[in-house]
């Protein structure tokens, strides 16, 4: 299972609907296909996600930091040093979504070599889990719109509600009006990606209050450090960290000193190995945890569900594994699809990635 080539293929796919969130937008998924080649003749694959906004990545930034420091450090080791493979890795600060992709790409090979799902290597506690949906930044209107036909569609029936815009009153207005017209048996959690201040996000929680809200997420920057602390132990629901809690040393200090009291896990920015790190941490510390989304494609989604429903703890509350609905097209020969609010892991050998060469060829930018 010795590591010989490296591939780092760019690809763009449109959106049908874009997604606008505080932080930034996603019109066209211009994301990085990372294989990994053995001499036994696998290919582990997984995806990069490049959010300039959240990680400093761009899609070009992960081909060059694959192609020229990464792959030339991982060449010659094996699947089965993953260790040593981060350990390299490490050597480079950042480009998490970079790394992540390559971690998961050995897990695919071993999963493969193995002859066994990698969902249930990592932990195989279920074999799905329930979708939980994001609506972006429009006028209510749209958004209840958007909503209804998701979970009419797909059976969707948790949705994450982006806010942290100014006014605030424009935010609160939106969940008030899906909540009326979604009920009381929906669930809704919102994310203001770091865009309100500490003062308008704890005015906020205040009116939204009799929403029965799930969950709120990083609702102002977490570099306000002790407003945010104000704010967080104000609020009578988790707060979860998900943009100031991408290493496990992140998560502690957020964690430890009051600054969030739940997480988001992202296997796009931690891979499965640190995401384990990451989920144990919270499992011993008590805490809850959500499976995020990076706005990832069909591939990542596998990934993060693969993931989710190898653990229990990663499957109490519904994933994020639905951004992958909103792309004009992917790359998978067998696309995923959401039955009844649920989205199951692939069965048979690794993560079941099987990519469309046609498809491939005419998305790939580097040809
Ligand atoms: C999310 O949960 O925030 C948008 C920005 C980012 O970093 O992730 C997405 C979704
Ligand atoms: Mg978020």
């Amino acid at each position: 299972m010795k590591i010989v080539g490296i591939e780092a293929i760019p690809f763009a796919i449109p959106y049908a609907k874009p997604l606008r969130f505080a932080s930034g937008e996603v019109r066209i998924a211009e994301h990085v296909l990372v294989r990994v080649h053995t001499d036994e003749g696998l290919t582990g694959s997984a995806e990069a996600p490049p959010r300039p906004y959240t990680y400093g990545e761009t899609q070009e930034s992960i081909v060059a930091v694959i192609d020229k420091i990464f792959a030339p450090q991982l060449l010659g080791l094996t699947a089965l040093e993953r260790a040593a493979v981060h350990e390299r890795l490490d050597r480079t600060v950042g480009n998490p979504t970079a790394k992540s992709a390559l971690d998961m790409a050995l897990w695919d090979i071993l999963g493969q070599a193995a002859g066994m799902p990698v969902s249930g290597l990592l932990g195989g506690y279920t074999d799905r889990m329930r979708v939980s949906h994001m609506v972006g930044f429009a006028p209510a209107a749209e958004m209840v719109a958007e909503a209804e036909r998701i979970r009419d569609v797909h059976g969707i029936t948790t949705f994450k509600v982006k806010v942290g815009r100014h006014p605030y009153t424009d935010d609160v207005a939106a969940c008030r009006a899906l909540r009326e017209a979604l009920g009381p048996d929906v669930d809704l959690y919102i994310d203001g990606n770091r865009g309100w201040s500490a003062s308008d996000a704890a005015r906020a929680l205040r009116e939204l209050a009799d929403l029965g809200l799930t969950f709120a997420e990083e609702l102002c920057p977490a570099d306000d450090v002790l407003a945010r602390r104000w704010l967080v132990r104000q609020s009578t629901i988790p707060f979860i960290a998900d943009e100031s809690a991408t290493t496990p040393a992140e998560v502690t200090r957020e964690l430890l000193s009051g600054a969030a009291t739940a997480i988001s896990v992202k296997t796009a920015r931690t891979g499965f190995s640190t995401s384990q790190r990451v989920l144990h941490q919270c499992e011993g510390l008590g805490v809850e945890v959500v499976m995020g989304n990076q706005i990832d494609g069909q591939i990542g989604t596998l990934c993060s569900v693969a993931f989710g429903a190898a653990h229990r703890s990663a499957s109490v509350h519904a994933g994020e594994l639905s951004n992958f609905l909103d792309m004009t097209d992917d790359l998978l020969t067998e696309p995923l699809t959401v039955e009844s609010g649920t989205l199951r892991i692939r069965e048979g050998a690794g993560l079941g990635i099987d990519i469309d060469p046609e498809k491939l060829a005419r998305y790939r930018q580097d040809r």
